[in-house]
């Protein structure tokens, strides 16, 4: 009896163990995240009451990111509030959104459901802020997006400004009607509002691919895991984005309008604007065009992520044309060329300097941006067995032979597709290509601060600035040189023996005192006087500095220092090699 109790007792015990490590399990265990590494493409909408000014308030135009007037113009909150009574954009229709999406070849679409102005585009119960009850419209979009993305078996995901909600005094963001350094009780908005409506937007609407944090700057840690443990208890699928703060998130949102240079070791994705505001703006006329986007698509899977691409719909609901006409140009490209995009992985090639290039086991994409005109496409990949060579979706067999670590192959002497033409190269084995990147003979070549090797006291940094106002640009630069001690070192590799002239990208305070600096390459030195450029960091220009001869192929190191650095030495951005033609 007693050792039956014992039993019962423990057998109970290990009960609640086993219970309570499952429902830890439960909260803490890491969402797959290979739908996302497959999807490459997704479509980002912002969408608010923000689209009604749409960067114009008063008469007054706001140039950059529309969804910013609120702050800018210090518009004052019950204002703000009252504006959406005159939202009403009736020609939304989910179905037609999706339709298009798909059209356009985006994967997933990750949709604006609380921006910093605070205003639900969802039927949230846990304020009168939303756009069924404070509009005339009153539908609630998400859901019928949600509906429309079921039944076209599209991906979405939400946008949620957890940190800024400008409505909110306890939130962060608005300091134009509330003071700025008056006592805030975050735990209350995180609690009363923001986990709240998250709960809403994880329970009503279906399946969540992921909730698109955004601006964690101030959270705690803390605070960010309570949401990320939020978000995976009512949906342990759904992704969450590195926003949410503090190295959390399943994926890496990357900055506003940033590309990487080089391959990133984690699930990533780059974001950009069709134009430069997330925002509808009316005055923004500033669209990428079909190839920009196509390019920075191809970037983003080169380097072994997506490329999230922004557009903001109008207060009616409907697309602009420009985005409309741009976008079915690039889905109609991915129709043809798909296979190249999804489900890919990172280029296995040092940077190429006429495009990009996919992965896929056995296959190589080989997206050639810039057609080479004299019929000769060089591939730096090193010796290895080719299956069949041919342009993606003609199929034709291109020829092809070996130069050293050079594929060579023989294409037509205009691009079959000037938005983008895919080589497809299939083999057996594996490729072992050179790490060192290779000058082209016919186009420049940058090399980046990502793929040089530095010595001393110099280190690689990163700027960041806005032109117009939140339209991010981004730089990475050599700096913190002082002395000769000082060198930078790139390995490269030639593979047409030729006169290169070398041209430095850099900015150098108008205030600093000149200096000079020297390269070496190929058994040459070229020494320069460091020129002035504008005062701030971004300021970079090119200075054409001299040429090189090489006289044979193979691999060569440049190297480069400071002779004297008196007031400082350059902010180096890149060195081109331009063939002297
Ligand atoms: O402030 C926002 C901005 O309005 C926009 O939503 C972008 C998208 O990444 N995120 C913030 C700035 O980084």
């Amino acid at each position: 009896m007693i050792w039956m109790k014992k039993t019962y007792l423990g057998l109970l015990m290990l009960a609640a163990f086993t219970h309570a490590v499952s429902a830890q399990e439960k909260v803490l265990s890491v969402p797959s995240t290979k739908w996302f590494e497959d999807a490459k493409y997704g479509m980002f909408l912002h969408f608010g009451l923000f689209s009604l000014p749409a960067g114009e308030w008063n008469g007054k135009r706001y140039h950059g990111i529309s969804e910013w007037v609120e702050k800018r113009a210090k518009i004052p909150v019950a204002k703000y509030r009252a504006m959406a009574k005159e939202f009403n954009p009736v020609l939304f229709n989910a179905d037609e959104w999706v339709r298009f999406a798909k059209a356009s070849g985006f994967r997933y679409i990750v949709i604006t459901a609380k921006h910093h102005e605070g205003f639900a585009m969802f039927d949230s119960k846990v304020s009168d802020f939303t756009i069924t009850r404070a509009t005339p419209f009153k539908r609630d979009p998400l859901k019928e997006l949600a509906d429309a993305c079921k039944t076209h078996g599209m991906k979405l995901g939400f946008y949620y400004s957890q940190t800024q909600d400008w409505n909110e005094y306890d939130a962060a963001g608005n300091d134009w009607e509330w003071p700025k350094d008056r006592k805030r009780n975050f735990q209350k908005y995180l609690d009363e509002k923001c986990k709240p409506q998250l709960k809403e937007l994880l329970t009503r609407y279906g399946d969540v691919a992921v909730i698109w944090f955004d601006t964690p700057d101030g959270t705690t840690r803390e605070e960010s895991q309570q949401l990320v443990d939020w978000v995976r208890q009512f949906q342990p699928n759904c992704l969450t984005s590195s926003r949410v703060g503090n190295d959390l998130g399943d994926y890496l949102a990357l900055r506003d309008h940033e590309l990487p240079a080089r391959p990133i070791n984690r699930p990533f994705e780059a974001l950009f604007t069709h134009n430069d505001s997330w925002g509808y703006s009316k005055v923004d006329r500033n669209f990428r065009s079909p190839k920009e986007i196509l390019r920075l698509l191809i970037e983003s899977n080169t380097n072994g992520g997506n490329l999230i691409f922004n557009v903001g719909p109008t207060s009616s609901g409907t697309f602009q044309s420009e985005s409309v006409r741009d976008l079915e140009i690039v889905g109609k490209w991915l129709h043809r060329n798909g296979n190249a995009v999804y489900g890919t992985k990172a280029s296995p090639l040092a940077p190429l300097s006429w495009g990009g290039c996919t992965d896929k086991p056995g296959e190589l994409f080989l997206h050639v941006f810039e057609w080479p005109v004299n019929g000769v496409l060089k591939v730096p990949t090193g010796k290895f067995t080719p299956k069949t060579i041919s342009i993606y979706g003609i199929g034709k067999p291109l020829s092809y032979s070996f130069k050293g670590d050079d594929l060579i192959i023989k294409v037509p002497p205009q691009a079959p597709d000037p938005l983008n033409t895919v080589v497809k190269v299939t083999y057996s084995g594996i490729l072992s290509p050179p790490t060192a990147q290779t000058l082209s003979s016919d186009l420049p070549t940058t090399l980046i601060p990502e793929i040089s090797q530095q010595q001393g006291k110099v280190k690689i940094d990163k700027a960041r600035w806005m032109e117009e106002f939140g339209d991010w640009h981004h730089a990475t630069f050599i700096a913190g040189w002082m002395d000769s001690t000082d060198i930078v070192k790139w390995k490269l590799r030639v593979s047409k023996a030729d006169r290169y002239w070398v041209v430095l990208d850099y900015s150098f305070g108008s205030n600093n005192l000149p200096g000079e600096g020297t390269i070496s390459l190929a058994g040459q030195q070229l020494f320069f006087p460091t020129l002035p450029t504008g005062d701030k960091v971004q300021h970079f220009r090119e200075h054409r500095i001299g040429m090189v001869d090489f006289s044979r192929e193979g691999f060569y190191e440049l190297s480069m220092k400071p002779i004297a650095a008196p007031g400082g030495f350059i902010n180096l951005k890149g060195v081109k090699l331009i063939p002297y033609l």
